[in-house]
C-alpha cells in the first residue's frame, strides 16, 4: 500500500480525534515533511482534512475519486478485494487484471480505473469510460469449478450489479442474457468475463464490470447502435461511487462464496427474477438460424432454455435476443 494511502487509512480510523504529524511520521516510519506533503495532495485530490495547531490532522470529508484505501476500508469481504488498486486512467482494466492474474496475483484482486483509454466490450468493441463519473472494475477469480461453469460468474455478477442498482439507486434494473443489464430498456452495465484455463482446469477469470453511474448524455457516443443510460440520467440524482462499489464488491463476494458452497441453482433464481424475458417470446438470431420461443429458464452452463413451438426446448448458446 502506497504511503498516501496508509495515511488516509489512518484518518479513517481516527476521524474521531487529531493525528499530530510527528505521529504519524513514527507510526509510518516517514518524515514530517513527507507527513506534510502527502496530506496536501490528498487535499488537493479533494479530501477534506482539517489542521488544528499543536493538535494535527483529522479528516473530515472524503473525496469521490474512488480510492484504494478508501474502498478497502472496513470492507469485511472474505475473498473480494484481498487487494484493490486504483488507477486515474488505465487501457483496459480487463486488460490489467489479467495481467496481474498471469504475473499470479491472488483471488479477489480488484483492478479499478477512474477513465480508461480502451474499455474493452465483446468481440473487439469499445466500452466508452470518461473519467470522473462511472465504475470500471476487474475482479480476479480462481474458482475450483469445471470449465463449462464458467460461465456462471458472468450471471453472478449480473445479478450482483442490478440488485447494487436497485438498492443503492432505487432503479428497476433488469438483467439481459446473456451479459447485460438494463433500465427500461437501455443499457446500463456491461460485464466482460474473461477466462484463461486449458483442458480441465481454470487458471482464472477476470469479471469485467463497467456501470454508469454520473454519465451525462453528451458523454455517451453518438454512434450507439442502441439506447444506453446511466444511473444519473434516470434519476437525476448523483449516485456516490464508493458506497456503490463497496456494495457491489461484497454482494459479489457473498455470492461467490454461496455459488462454491452450495451451487448455482440461488443465483439461477435471482436472475430468472430479474430477467425481462423469463416466459416471454422471443426471437434469438444466432447469425446462421433465427430461433424463435419462449424463454423457460437458464441451464447451469449459462445456456438460455427456450421452448419452441412444438414443445421442445431448445439450448441457445450464443445470439441477439428480442422481445417478439
Ligand atoms: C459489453 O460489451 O457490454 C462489455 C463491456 C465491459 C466493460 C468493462 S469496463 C471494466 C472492464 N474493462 C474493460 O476493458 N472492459 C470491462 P458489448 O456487449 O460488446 O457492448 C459494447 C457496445 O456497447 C459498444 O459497441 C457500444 O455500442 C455500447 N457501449 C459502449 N460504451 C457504452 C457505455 N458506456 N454504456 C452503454 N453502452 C456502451
Amino acid at each position: 500500500m502506497s504511503t498516501r494511502n496508509k495515511i488516509l487509512e489512518l484518518f479513517r480510523d481516527h476521524t474521531d480525534k487529531y493525528l499530530s504529524g510527528q505521529e504519524i511520521s513514527r507510526l509510518l516510519n516517514i518524515s514530517r515533511a513527507a507527513v506534510w506533503k502527502q496530506v496536501k495532495t490528498l487535499r488537493n485530490m479533494g479530501f477534506e482534512i482539517e489542521a488544528k495547531s499543536s493538535q494535527g490532522y483529522r479528516l473530515l470529508g472524503a473525496s469521490d475519486r474512488l480510492l484504494a484505501a478508501e474502498i478497502k476500508h472496513d470492507l469485511a469481504t472474505s475473498v473480494i478485494g484481498n487487494s484493490v488498486v486504483t488507477h486515474a486512467e488505465v487501457d483496459s482494466t480487463n486488460a490489467l487484471a489479467k495481467q496481474v492474474a498471469e504475473a499470479g496475483a491472488d483471488e479477489g484482486a480488484v483492478i479499478v480505473a477512474d477513465r480508461q483509454t480502451a474499455g474493452r466490450g465483446r468481440l473487439g468493441r469499445c466500452w466508452e469510460s470518461p473519467p470522473g463519473v462511472n465504475v470500471y472494475c476487474s475482479i480476479v477469480l480462481r474458482p475450483k469449478i469445471p470449465i463449462q461453469q464458467a460461465p456462471q460468474l458472468t450471471f453472478l455478477s449480473a445479478v450482483a450489479v442490478a440488485e447494487t442498482l436497485n438498492e443503492i439507486c432505487n432503479l428497476g434494473a433488469e438483467v439481459k442474457w446473456p451479459n447485460d443489464i438494463l433500465v427500461d430498456g437501455a443499457k446500463i452495465c456491461g460485464l466482460l468475463n474473461e477466462m484463461n484455463a486449458e483442458t480441465e482446469q481454470i487458471h482464472f477469470v477476470v469479471l469485467g464490470i463497467g456501470i454508469n453511474l454520473n454519465m451525462l448524455a453528451e458523454q455517451f457516443p453518438s454512434e450507439l447502435n442502441y439506447r444506453a443510460t446511466s444511473a444519473f440520467l434516470e434519476t437525476g440524482i448523483v449516485v456516490d461511487r464508493l458506497l456503490f462499489l463497496r456494495t457491489l464488491l461484497k454482494k459479489i463476494d457473498a455470492y461467490y462464496g454461496e455459488l462454491l458452497e452450495v451451487g448455482f441453482s440461488p443465483i439461477r433464481n435471482r436472475w430468472e427474477a430479474l430477467c425481462n424475458i423469463m416466459n416471454r417470446n422471443i426471437e434469438v438470431d444466432g447469425g446462421k438460424s433465427v430461433t424463435c420461443g419462449t424463454v423457460v429458464g437458464l441451464d447451469t452452463d449459462g445456456a438460455l432454455r427456450v421452448q419452441l413451438n412444438d414443445g421442445s426446448v431448445q439450448r441457445i448458446l450464443a445470439g441477439d435476443v428480442r422481445l417478439l
